[in-house]
C-alpha cells in the first residue's frame, strides 16, 4: 500500500503542517484520532472570531501558492472572488481530478487525511462566502471516494458539517462528485462544465471562476494539497508557515514532493518548499542498478525536462520557471540514460493527444500530428523538415493560442526534449527514402 512518508530525520520534528497529524503507516486518520491532534481547531478559532477576511489575509501573508501546478497565490485568488451581501452565494470546489502522469499526492492525502481536506474546505468556504462545496474526484479513485464519504459522514454527525457548524451560525456541506476519467476535467473551467453535467470543454478566462463559475455563481477552485495547507496557516499563523522553508526559498511552507521511475524507493514526502531534486532522489535511495540520470521532469508530464546539472536548484515555483520548466505538481519523474527521448515523447504526446477535448485547432489537430511525426522518427522513418515541423507544432500550442493550458502543457516537455536532446530526434531521419515510401496522392486527382 502506498504511504505518505515522513523522512527518518523529520519524524520527531513537529514542523510539518500536513503530516504532523499522520501516523505514517498508510492508514486513515479518522475523526477521533484527528480531533486528538488539534483537528478542527482552526475551524473553531476562525468561526468564533467571525472574520472571513482575516483568513484571506493570513493566506496572503503566508503566500500559499496553488499546489495543482500553476502556483497562483491562493490568498489572492480568494480576495478576487466576488463577495458581498448583494452577491449570490457561490461554491467552493476542490479539484481532486488528479490525473497528471507521475502524480499521486492528492490521492494519498485524501486516503489518509480526509479530515484535513474537509477542515481546509470549511475554512475556504467561510472565507469565500460559500455554503456548498464539491470535491470533484477522479473517477478511478474509488478508495479515495470511500474514505472521503465515510469521513464526511463522521464530520456531519459531529456537527463539523451541516447547519450551524460548532454553534457559529455558519452552514456548509460537501458533496463528492466523481468524474469519468478525463485529464481535461482537471482544468478548472472544464471541471466546472463537467460538474454542471455538460461536456468537459474548457471556457475562456476571463471571467475567472471567482467571478462566474459553476452555474454562473462565483466559484473558487483549489487543489487538494492547497486546501490541506489552510488549517496549519490559520492555527499557527503566516510567519510560522513561511518559516517552514527556512532560507531555501522565498516561497514559504512545505510541499509534498515525490518521485517515480527507476529509483530504489519511489514515494512521497512532505518537505520544506525549495527542497532540491538531489535531496529527493537521495530520499528515494538513488537510482536502481547501473542506471544513470539522463533527465527529469520536476512535476508531471506537462512540465519541461531538466538535466542532472539542475539537481541542486531549489524546487519552488519561480526558480524552476526560470529554467524553462515549471514546478508543476512537484512529483519527479526520473529518466535513465538508456531511455530514448523520442519514444518517451511519443508516449507522452499520445497521452496529450488522446486527452484533448478537441475544442481548439492547434491542440485537436496539432497533437495527433506531433504523435505521427514522433512515431516516424522513433522507427527511423522521419524526413527532412520533421524536426522543424515539431518545433512549429509545439510553438503553435504555446500559451494564449488555445482556450486552456492543455496544449501549452503538451508543448513544454516536447520543446525542452528538442532543446536538450535534439540529436536523438535527428537520428530518426532517414537519409534516403526507403522502398516502402509512397508520395501522397494529390487531393482532387
Ligand atoms: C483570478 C486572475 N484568478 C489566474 C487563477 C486561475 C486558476 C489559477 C491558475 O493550469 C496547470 C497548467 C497545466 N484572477 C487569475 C486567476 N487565476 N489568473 O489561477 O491559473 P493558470 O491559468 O495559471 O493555470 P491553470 O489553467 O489552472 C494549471 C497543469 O496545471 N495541468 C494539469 C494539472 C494536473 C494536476 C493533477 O493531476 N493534480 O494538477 C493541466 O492543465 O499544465 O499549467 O485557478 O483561475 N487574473
Amino acid at each position: 500500500r502506498s504511504r505518505l512518508m515522513q523522512p527518518e530525520s523529520e519524524r520527531s520534528a513537529d514542523t510539518h503542517p500536513l503530516t504532523w497529524r499522520l501516523r505514517d503507516d498508510g492508514e486513515v486518520v479518522w475523526l477521533d484520532e484527528y480531533l486528538g491532534k488539534d483537528g478542527y481547531q482552526s475551524v473553531r478559532r476562525a468561526l468564533s472570531e467571525g472574520d472571513p477576511q482575516a483568513i484571506i489575509a493570513a493566506m496572503k501573508d503566508a503566500n500559499v501558492r496553488g499546489r495543482g501546478g500553476a502556483g497562483f497565490p491562493a490568498g489572492l485568488k480568494w480576495s478576487l472572488t466576488l463577495q458581498g451581501d448583494d452577491m449570490p452565494r457561490g461554491y467552493l470546489i476542490c479539484n481532486a481530478d488528479e490525473m497528471e502522469p507521475g502524480t499521486f499526492k492528492d490521492r494519498l492525502l485524501m486516503e489518509q487525511q480526509p479530515h484535513l481536506l474537509i477542515e481546509g474546505m470549511i475554512l475556504g468556504a467561510y472565507a469565500n462566502n460559500s455554503r456548498s462545496g464539491y470535491i470533484f474526484l477522479r473517477g478511478e479513485y474509488v478508495e479515495s471516494a470511500r474514505v472521503l464519504n465515510q469521513a464526511l459522514q463522521e464530520a456531519r454527525e459531529a456537527r463539523w458539517l451541516g447547519n450551524d457548524i460548532d454553534g457559529s451560525g455558519f452552514d456548509f456541506d460537501i458533496v463528492v462528485h466523481t468524474g469519468a476519467g478525463r485529464y481535461i476535467c482537471g482544468e478548472e473551467t472544464a471541471l466546472i462544465s463537467s460538474l454542471e453535467g455538460k461536456r468537459a470543454n474548457p471556457r475562456a478566462k476571463p471571467p475567472f471562476p471567482g467571478q462566474s463559475g459553476a452555474w454562473g455563481k462565483p466559484s473558487v477552485v483549489n487543489n487538494v494539497e492547497t486546501l490541506c495547507n489552510v488549517p496549519a496557516v490559520i492555527l499557527n499563523g503566516a510567519d510560522w508557515y513561511q518559516a517552514l522553508s527556512g532560507d531555501r526559498t522565498d516561497d514559504g511552507g512545505s510541499k509534498l514532493y515525490g518521485i517515480s521511475g527507476p529509483v530504489h524507493r519511489p514515494g512521497l514526502w512532505e518537505l520544506p518548499m525549495g527542497t532540491t531534486g538531489r535531496e529527493i532522489i537521495a530520499l528515494a535511495g538513488g537510482l536502481r542498478g547501473d542506471h544513470k540520470l539522463k533527465a527529469w521532469l520536476p512535476g508531471g508530464a506537462s512540465t519541461g525536462f531538466l538535466l542532472p546539472e539542475h539537481l541542486d536548484l531549489p524546487l519552488d515555483f519561480d526558480t524552476v520557471g526560470k529554467e524553462g520548466s515549471r514546478l508543476g505538481t512537484g512529483l519527479l519523474t526520473v529518466v535513465p540514460e538508456n531511455q530514448s527521448m523520442v519514444a518517451l515523447m511519443r508516449n507522452l504526446e499520445a497521452f496529450f493527444a488522446r486527452e484533448s477535448c478537441g475544442w481548439c485547432t492547434p491542440c485537436r489537430d496539432g497533437l495527433p500530428w506531433t504523435v505521427k511525426l514522433l512515431q516516424a522518427l522513433e522507427h527511423g522513418e522521419g524526413e527532412e523538415g520533421d524536426i522543424e515541423l515539431l518545433d512549429k507544432l509545439a510553438a503553435d500550442c504555446g500559451p494564449g493560442l488555445t482556450f486552456c493550458a492543455h496544449a501549452p502543457g503538451a508543448a513544454m516537455p516536447l520543446e525542452t526534449a528538442l532543446k536538450h536532446f535534439r540529436h536523438e530526434f535527428e537520428q530518426g531521419i532517414t537519409q534516403s527514402r526507403g522502398p516502402a515510401h509512397q508520395d501522397p496522392i494529390p487531393v482532387g486527382s
